[in-house]
Order: structure tokens, then C-alpha cells, then sequence
């Protein structure tokens, strides 16, 4: 007689359990558009990683060919440079921002109001976000 009524009782909890962590994730996408014909584009973002060790290795979005960056004081320069991956901690979080890491998208024409970015993880995670597309001047949100 007991039966009916646990059931009823599963029904009624809530299902979190079989999502991942609700804090992980890529947030506040966006691309700034450079109005130099030929220029590339940047790409910002909050990347906050997962209860593993991961590293970011690649980014792609169509039609574009997409560099990770990174800014370093060179001779008294802040200047950007490729790099070929970035580790991240359990449950770490990194800023992509103007001045700092960055995404470098070569070849974007004709972008609409948003890209599909998606970041692609050592550990073979491909994560995709709709970036809202922007013109240069603008700040962050
Ligand atoms: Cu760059």
C-alpha cells in the first residue's frame, strides 16, 4: 500500500541532481568588431571551469580562424602574443577582457548580431556560446 505513495513523493523532488554544477560555464560572451577593413576581431568572455583540472586549447566559430592571446609586458610593452593553451584549475575562474586574455578572430565578415563561439577543452569538452557582437568602442557590459 506503501507504493503509490512513495512514487508520488519521487515525483515531486526536483531533478538538479543530474545537471552539471550550476556555476560552471562560459559567460557574458561577446565580440568586438575592429571598423578596420581587415582587422581582426577580439573575443571576451568568463570562462568558470568544472570540479576537474581542464585546459583551454582551441576556439572556433564559422567563418572565422581563431587565435588565444594573452597580453605580457615585453621590453616595457604591453604586448599580445598567441598561446597554444591556457590550464585551468578545478573550479577556477578566468576573465577574457580587454588588456588581458583574449580571443583574436581573423577573417570574420559580416558578422550578425551574435557568434557561435565554442571553446573547445583538453579534456575533449566543446562548450558553444552565442556571443553578442559588438562594435570597437564598446565597453564591457
Ligand atoms: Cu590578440
Amino acid at each position: 500500500m506503501m507504493k503509490p505513495l512513495m512514487i508520488a513523493a519521487l515525483a515531486l523532488l526536483p531533478l538538479p541532481a543530474l545537471a552539471a554544477p550550476a556555476e560552471d560555464g562560459i559567460k557574458k560572451a561577446w565580440v568586438r568588431i575592429n571598423p578596420a577593413p581587415g582587422r581582426p576581431a577580439a573575443g571576451y568572455f568568463v570562462m568558470i571551469n568544472g570540479p576537474e583540472a581542464d585546459a583551454l586549447v582551441a576556439a572556433e566559430a564559422p567563418g572565422a580562424r581563431i587565435e588565444l592571446h594573452t597580453v605580457a609586458m615585453t621590453d616595457g610593452v604591453m604586448r599580445m602574443r598567441p598561446i597554444d593553451r591556457l590550464a585551468l584549475a578545478p573550479g577556477e575562474t578566468v576573465e577574457f577582457k580587454s588588456g588581458g586574455y583574449h580571443l583574436m578572430l581573423f577573417g570574420l565578415t559580416a558578422p550578425g548580431k551574435t557568434l557561435p563561439v565554442t571553446l573547445v577543452f583538453d579534456s575533449g569538452a566543446r562548450r558553444t556560446v552565442e556571443a553578442e557582437v559588438r562594435m570597437a568602442g564598446a565597453g564591457p557590459r
